[in-house]
């Protein structure tokens, strides 16, 4: 048995933008629905999702009998947290709220074996090096990890040209509802000032080499974050979807409530 290949690095490297969805339903039979609709990859959000350690173990082995990359957002970049979603599987990491190049610099070590970082080694415990059954899991660990940090403040844009130069940051995500809140736009991901925040950190993203991802639920504007230079887009999740698929239902039988939520953001 090999070490798991990084298929979402490896679809990247390819050059072809990589689409996919946010997942917030905690249940083993959402993430399977999610898996086989045809997206690049899904993304397991443990930052803002209720999902516990266990959930996320749940869903990376549902998720691997299919043909979708999975990404996990990991509640924090607290390194013991990462230890243990790395342990279990989770190879293509997306660390929210990531403002300085000190703190990127402590994420690359805390998703490498040494010498490279500083992640401690229990392969017998870790689905990741199916439990001792991967030889020298340890020493090739290290190639197939993808880190993604998310810029999505004022002070993180600021500071992108140091975040980017971090080697071992693969990639840069932003995140536009709270990147706009952080301008004083809260609720408005749309806001011109923030579109063209988000245009500037894309082409800095990909001229430094990076990946530039965004989430973007407007496919229109989603083309136009293409064209600055995104590679890998979030275009909706599946809370979202399910809540309006329900509305349209009830709304085709009873013509609506007359009681609308929020216009959909073009935001998370
Ligand atoms: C944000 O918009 O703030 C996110 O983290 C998700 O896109
Ligand atoms: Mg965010």
């Amino acid at each position: 048995m090999e070490v798991t290949k990084n298929r979402f690095k490896f679809a990247m490297q390819g050059g072809d933008v990589q689409y996919g969805a946010f997942l917030g339903l905690p249940d083993g039979s959402a993430a399977e629905i999610a898996a086989g609709t045809g997206f690049d990859w899904v993304l397991i959000d443990q930052e803002h999702g209720p999902f516990e350690l266990s959930s996320v173990l749940r869903h990376l082995q549902v998720l691997a009998a299919y043909d979708v990359a999975p990404i996990v957002r990991a509640a924090s970049g607290d390194p013991t947290l990462l230890k243990k979603l790395l342990d279990v599987g989770a190879q293509s990491l997306v660390i929210p709220m990531v403002d300085t190049a000190a703190q990127a610099e402590a994420l690359v070590q805390a998703v490498r074996y040494p010498p490279q970082g500083i992640r401690g080694i229990g392969t017998s415990m870790a689905r990741a090096a199916r439990w001792n059954q991967v030889p020298g899991y340890a020493h090739s660990a290290n190639e197939e990890i993808c880190l993604i940090v998310q810029a999505e403040t004022s002070q993180a844009m600021a500071n992108l040209d140091r975040i980017l130069a971090v080697d071992g940051v693969d990639g840069v995500f932003i995140g536009p509802s709270d990147l706009s809140a952080s301008m004083g736009h809260v609720g408005n991901p749309g806001h011109p000032e923030v579109i063209s925040a988000i245009d500037t950190a894309l082409q800095q993203i990909s001229s430094a080499g990076k990946y530039a991802g965004v989430f973007c639920m407007a496919p229109d504007l989603a083309q136009h974050y293409i064209a600055q230079g995104a590679n890998f887009l979030a275009v909706g999740t599946d809370t979202m979807v399910l809540a309006q698929g329900l509305r349209e239902l009830r709304d085709r039988f009873t013509g609506g409530t007359g009681q609308e939520p929020d216009e959909p953001q073009a935001g998370y």
